[in-house]
């Protein structure tokens, strides 16, 4: 457990020294806590729904990794089968057997995906999928919703999400505004501007991307006919519809949101948990657009590292470990009584909130709500909650150092855990 108020003497060390050496001491922004205040705290290890920092103190963890870690945390069953997989080697750079396993695994599980190419981030699994997009229609520009995030590559900083709504960053600078002249937006949950762009941009946009469940504005899910009306529109206008489901794919149904909602996109980008936690990305479709990819057909993209033997055999464990019955009810059943709860909290100490959950992935905002796009969340009492994550932390209770990210749960949580977290919640709102 932890020590009130925390002892986190040797994170500071460590961060102090890393602010030396790394922009901002961090290999990624939102680790550096900027929107919540206060210093991050450093890990030393990780097991099941915990961690641990260099202080010593214990965080049950509803970060886990941002997705990756939906069995727990170094399940030792995808430890043993990376302990296997090192006596081989750690990296071919040639074709693998593990390739074709996690392939096809993907290609069952994923309706919209006959075929996978797989990266080694999301981000690199969204820019090939915008050259696909691209390649196969003849077009260029693409629609992006305010507030989604599809990794860092130039042509989708625009009103991104995640790290960018964190650091409310306008847009990043060094990306050439002729980079992002073909990047359109709109509102999320808005079918009628998505129209109007169609109706503005006549035979020029080659897709649709987006979170078919957001996760970098906070938790927003798409409303009742948002993703039928896309899939719609892009049939009409001869554009293609991409589920960037990087973040959803496996955590809120085991074919992601396009099995959740029964809609099937053109093309899909995966990331995270089908690396079980190793750097792994993913873009696929159907046949007759992914034989444009490159040696099969000439749009270039490639990787050292694509496929390596490591990645493909933790992503193939965990997979496995997710096929087991029960996953996906577990996972909604103990998401479920943890958002429900902090809600109920959040009511009975006085503070408006809204917010809910899908499977092992929930978030909620400090507002009356509802929150359908990221202009609603942005209207959320930001500062609060980041006394929140404060008040969360010195109570060994691990959130998202955002209000512009989501929470994910794992199969390594139990009632007590969330119990703890809950009797948590109701002292820290309570002070709030
Ligand atoms: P990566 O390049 O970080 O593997 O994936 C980019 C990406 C693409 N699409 C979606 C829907 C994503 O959520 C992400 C990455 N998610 C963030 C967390 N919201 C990664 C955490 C970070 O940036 O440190």
């Amino acid at each position: 457990m932890v020590t009130t108020p925390l002892k986190t003497t040797k994170s500071e060390e460590i961060f102090a020294a890393a602010q030396k050496l790394m922009p901002g001491g961090v290999s990624s922004p939102v680790r550096a806590f900027k929107s919540v205040g206060g210093q991050p705290i450093v890990f030393d290890h990780v097991k099941g729904a915990y961690i641990w920092d260099v202080d010593g103190n214990q965080y049950i963890d509803y970060v886990g990794t941002w997705g990756p870690a939906i069995c727990g945390h170094a399940h030792p069953e995808v430890l043993a089968a990376l302990r296997d997989a090192l006596e081989k080697g750690t990296s071919f750079g040639a074709p693998c057997y593990l390739e074709n396993v996690l392939a096809e695994m993907v290609i069952d599980a994923v309706p919209s995906i006959e075929m996978v190419r797989f990266v080694n981030s999301g981000t690199e699994a969204c820019m090939g999928v915008l050259r696909l997009m691209r390649a196969f229609t003849g077009r260029d520009k693409l629609i992006k919703f305010e507030g989604c995030y599809h990794g860092h590559a130039d042509m989708f900083l625009v009103k991104a999400g995640s790290g960018v709504a964190t650091l409310g960053l306008p847009d990043s600078p060094g990306v050439p505004k002729s980079t992002t002249a073909n990047t359109l937006t709109a509102p999320y949950n808005d079918l009628d501007a998505v129209k109007q762009l169609f109706e503005e941009n006549p035979d020029q946009i080659a897709g649709v991307i987006l979170e078919p469940v957001v996760g970098n504005a906070g938790f927003i899910p798409p409303d009742a006919g948002f993703l039928e009306g896309l899939r719609l529109l892009t049939q009409e206008h001869g554009a293609l519809l991409v589920f960037d489901e990087v973040m959803t794919g496996f955590r809120i149904a085991y074919g992601g949101a396009q099995e959740k909602f029964g809609i099937t996109p053109d093309l899909t980008t995966l990331g995270k948990i089908i690396g079980g936690g190793l750097p792994v990305g993913a873009y696929g479709g159907r046949k007759e657009i992914m034989q444009l990819v490159a040696p099969a057909g000439p749009m270039y993209q490639a990787g050292t590292l694509s496929g390596n033997p490591l990645a493909m055999t933790a992503g193939i464990k965990t997979l496995e470990l997710l096929q087991r019955p029960g996953t996906y009810e577990q996972l909604d059943r103990i998401t479920k009584k943890l958002s429900d709860g902090l809600l109920q909290i959040a009511q009975e100490t006085g503070h408006a909130a809204c917010g809910g959950q899908i499977s092992g992935m929930f978030g909620f905002f400090f507002t009356e709500g509802p929150v359908h796009n990221y202009e609603d969340a942005k209207k959320s009492d930001t500062a609060k909650f980041g006394r929140f994550h404060r008040g969360m932390l010195e109570h060994g209770i691990y959130l998202a150092p955002s209000q512009f990210e989501a929470g994910f749960t794992s199969l390594a949580h139990t009632d007590e855990d969330i119990d703890r977290t809950l009797e948590a919640a109701r002292a820290v709102m309570a002070s709030l």
